[in-house]
């Protein structure tokens, strides 16, 4: 069975586990930097498998040497937002975690593919293959599978349908910017466009863009984790069963959509190599606009960032 760790086991590394063992996907490794909490949540895991009758192994730590010859690193590592902060307010703190977990990383893990969760996501996705120097299609984030479900959640909500009747994408990057493509969006097969009104597609949009904030808002002390958990376990059973499954997903362009050097959502196939290949859709001219507009915000982020942070530190 394939290794998996994941470094961070707060509410997104802890519940990813839980899914984990109980798909019995992989043998989890749960890393974390307050001392004993990683082996404690192991310990319950573990204990939960007589009763949800899983065997796989799993291990709590603090030591990044348990984690060599993992096929997948999860970082969950970092801050989560409070209430009035936007995922960018959590840029120098999570920036400088992330440096560090990846410089651990490399060392440890050096030929495992790393999806990264941790806010602000694009930009930590890139820190981290900077930091590595790892292939990019060894480099992944994930945020564009939670926010297609939020988006595809709300439509079908909002007409009484099933969720599994919407088909719906969300590129661009984990933010204000992100790009829900609602030209593409079907429900039962009909086009989102004549199920719904124009005002009413805008509102679904726009609460897309907000639903981490809203359950911020709700929880007050952490954000949104039982989906954020969900959507990493797709991708991670897409690259460790080798699914070469198509999903939206943090990736690094290399001209994809007239896209270069930065990550950003876009459509990509993954399997045991990890981004297999970044897949171009068609898109309408104001989608193509709005992922450029996110592009151009992410990148400059990114070329701000301070340059030490892609060197060792240790
Ligand atoms: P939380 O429950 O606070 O867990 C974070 C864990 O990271 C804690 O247990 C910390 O002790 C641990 N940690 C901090 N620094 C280190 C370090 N240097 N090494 C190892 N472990 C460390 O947060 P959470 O699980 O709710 O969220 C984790 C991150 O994921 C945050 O940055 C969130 O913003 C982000 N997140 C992203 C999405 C996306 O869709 C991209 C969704 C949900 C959460």
């Amino acid at each position: 069975m394939a290794k998996m760790a994941i470094i961070g086991t707060g509410n997104v590394g802890a519940t990813l586990a839980l899914l984990t063992l109980q798909r019995e996907l992989a043998e989890v490794v749960l890393l974390d930097i307050v001392p004993g909490l990683a082996q404690g949540k192991a310990l319950d895991l573990a204990q939960a498998g007589p009763v949800l009758r899983y065997d796989s192994r799993i291990k709590g730590t603090e030591k990044y040497e348990d984690i060599a010859g993992s096929a997948l690193v999860v970082i969950t590592a970092g801050l989560a937002r409070k209430p009035g902060m936007s995922r960018a307010d959590l840029l120098d703190k999570n920036s400088r975690i992330i440096s560090q977990v990846a410089g651990r990383v490399k060392e440890f893990a050096p030929e495992a593919i790393i999806l990264v969760v941790t806010n602000p996501l694009d930009v930590m996705a890139y820190v981290v293959m900077k930091r590595t120097g790892f292939p990019s299609k060894r480099v992944l984030g994930m945020a564009g599978v939670l926010d297609t479900a939020r988006f595809r959640f709300f439509i079908a909500q909002e007409l009484g349908v099933a969720q599994k009747d919407v088909e719906a994408m969300v590129l661009g990057s984990h933010g204000d910017r992100m790009v829900p493509l609602a030209g593409g969006s079907t429900v039962k097969g009909r086009p989102l466009s004549k199920a719904l009104s124009q005002a009413k597609i805008e509102a679904l949009i726009q609460r897309t863009r907000e639903a981490g904030a809203e359950i911020v808002g709700l929880l007050k002390e952490s954000s949104a984790f039982y989906a954020p958990a969900a959507s990493v376990l797709l991708m991670a059973e897409a690259m460790l069963k080798d699914k070469k499954q198509v999903l939206p997903a943090s990736v690094f362009a290399r001209g994809e959509y007239g896209l270069e050097d930065v990550f950003i959502g876009l459509p990509a196939r993954l399997g045991r190599e990890g981004v297999e290949e970044i897949i171009e859709i068609d898109l309408l001219p104001s989608e193509l606009k709005a992922l450029h507009k996110s592009a151009q915000e992410l990148k400059a982020i990114m070329a701000r960032l301070p340059k030490d942070l892609f060197e060792a530190q240790e």
